[in-house]
């Protein structure tokens, strides 16, 4: 992905405070709030951010909506749902890489520059965290070397064991 690979950053943090047009929440269909990141997002965006999610009547596994960021230093937030692992065999590597595609396509239509990713599904939803990152490494790989829109896509990731993961999976698509 030579050139696409400049285009992608792994970054070790608090999805929170990351200054950029986008972040995306791993979010339930409920799109209500929940632990993990969502309870991150949620308290660091404020309460007006659920009552703007009420209004959107959830979403589906594999799918993604955008609101405003409220609170946050992003200017918007796109809430995606991420599949349960429930073994693979229930078409979980084709929902995730939706999630990631879809909060693509959303950026792009909104004009994000810059979006930050957590590592989806792979916290409370238990998605293996080598195949995860694999399948959003590729999706975004994809989708980056199609549009100029993103222009830069940050994998924001909690601790620093799931950075180098992400170090080692990019630098090898970087090589492909
Ligand atoms: N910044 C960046 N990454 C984070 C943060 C943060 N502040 N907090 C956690 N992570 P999870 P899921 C990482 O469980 O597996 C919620 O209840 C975390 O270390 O947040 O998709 C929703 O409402 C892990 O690597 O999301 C759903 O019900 C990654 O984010 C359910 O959890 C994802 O972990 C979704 O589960």
């Amino acid at each position: 992905m030579s050139e696409v690979g400049s285009r992608i950053c792994v970054h070790t943090g608090d999805i929170t405070k990351l200054e950029v047009d986008a972040i995306v929440n791993a979010a339930n269909s409920s799109l209500l709030g929940g632990g993990g990141v969502d309870g991150a997002i949620h308290r660091a965006a404020g309460p007006e951010l659920l009552a703007e999610c009420r209004m959107l009547n959830g979403c589906k596994t594999g799918d993604a909506k955008l609101t405003n960021g409220y609170g946050l230093p992003a200017r918007y937030i796109i809430h995606t749902v991420g599949p349960v692992w429930q073994g693979g065999g229930k078409g979980e590597a084709e929902l995730l890489a939706s999630c990631y595609r879809r909060s693509l396509e959303l950026a792009a239509a909104n004009d994000c520059r810059t979006v930050a990713f957590p590592a989806i599904s792979t916290g409370i939803y238990s998605y293996p965290k080598d195949e995860a990152t694999e399948i959003a490494v590729a999706t975004v790989d994809a989708f980056l070397d199609k549009n100029t829109v993103p222009e830069t896509v940050i994998f924001c990731c909690f601790d620093e064991q799931t950075a180098e993961l992400y170090r080692q999976v990019v630098a090898a698509h970087r090589g492909a």
